[in-house]
């Protein structure tokens, strides 16, 4: 698939996406959300890609669906098909994408762009980013994942604070409310995001993709459940080679060379 909406790059085990409509704050038409939902699948299927990193073209990460799209679209598709055919299949293809995602917020997420920055595994935020549940002005509910991740990040007062009064969360508050790991500023995001991401490519993958698998299921399990989820993951982490050459490495003195596998 060629993609119109969005840049994608593959660089030494690390795959770059770009939401790419910088006029309109990288608001998502159908066809962006389309191209990102593919461009996550096929980097999901690459095995030369280690870690993934999603961020915005221009001053915004995203401002949401586009409501010029919205509009022109009227009543020929109701909003619920609209979000199961659209938004869903993209934040679940997130979820449960077997690759670590480094979300790289270089400006406002609002709406469906927040929760396309919530589906992220890490957030890096630059100083000047902020979020917004852009939903209430336009008379609707938050979608697109954020009534989960959002009360779950940061609690239920600040996530239905954030919801009713559709207020700017600036990066600082975001850090301080537990929605962003890291905030930098804004000229070091590409260069502090590289080095996380880095990282990331170059650790032991399965064991990565089995703890996002463990945290995300664990949400929902109560503890017995999720102590028997996580030994049967811990069998199959434990059955791979960057488990052997982890030890190894270990007992030799040396750094692990792991291979993700
Ligand atoms: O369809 C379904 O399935 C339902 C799903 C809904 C999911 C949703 O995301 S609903 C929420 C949609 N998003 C919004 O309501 C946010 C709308 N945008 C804004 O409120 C503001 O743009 C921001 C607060 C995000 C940023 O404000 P500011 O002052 O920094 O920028 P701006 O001047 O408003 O925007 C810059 C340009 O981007 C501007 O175009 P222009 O005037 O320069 O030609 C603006 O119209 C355009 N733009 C920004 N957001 C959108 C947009 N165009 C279309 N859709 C947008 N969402």
């Amino acid at each position: 698939m060629t993609y119109e909406t969005i840049l994608y790059s593959v660089s030494d085990g690390v795959a770059t996406i770009t939401l790419n409509r910088p006029a309109k704050l990288n608001a998502f038409d159908d066809q962006m959300i389309a191209e990102t939902t593919d461009v996550f699948k096929s980097a999901g299927r690459d095995g030369a890609v280690r870690c993934i990193v999603l961020t915005g073209a221009g001053r915004g990460f995203s401002s949401g669906q586009d409501l010029g799209a919205f509009q022109e679209r009227g009543e020929n598709i109701s909003i619920g098909e609209h979000l199961r055919h659209g938004y869903h299949r993209l934040i679940r293809q997130m979820v449960t994408l077997e690759k670590p995602i480094i979300g790289a917020i270089n400006g406002i997420a609002a709406g469906a762009g927040c929760g396309v920055a919530l589906a992220a595994d890490i957030r890096i935020a630059s100083d000047n980013a902020s979020f917004m549940l852009a939903f209430s002005r336009i008379g609707l509910i938050p979608d697109s994942g954020t009534n989960w991740f959002l009360p779950r990040l940061i609690g239920y007062a600040r996530a239905f604070e954030m919801a009713v009064t559709a207020d700017r969360v600036p990066a600082a508050q975001a850090l301080e409310w537990g929605l962003v790991n890291r905030v930098v500023p804004a000229a070091q995001l590409p260069e502090i995001t590289a080095a996380w991401a880095r990282r990331l490519a170059d650790g032991p993958t399965l064991a990565f993709v089995l703890t996002k698998r463990a945290m995300n299921r664990g949400w929902d399990m109560d503890l017995s459940e999720a102590l028997e989820y996580e030994a049967y993951l811990q069998e199959v982490a434990g059955r791979s080679a960057d488990n052997r050459e982890g030890i190894a490495a270990f007992l030799e003195k040396r750094d692990a060379r792991f291979t993700g596998a």
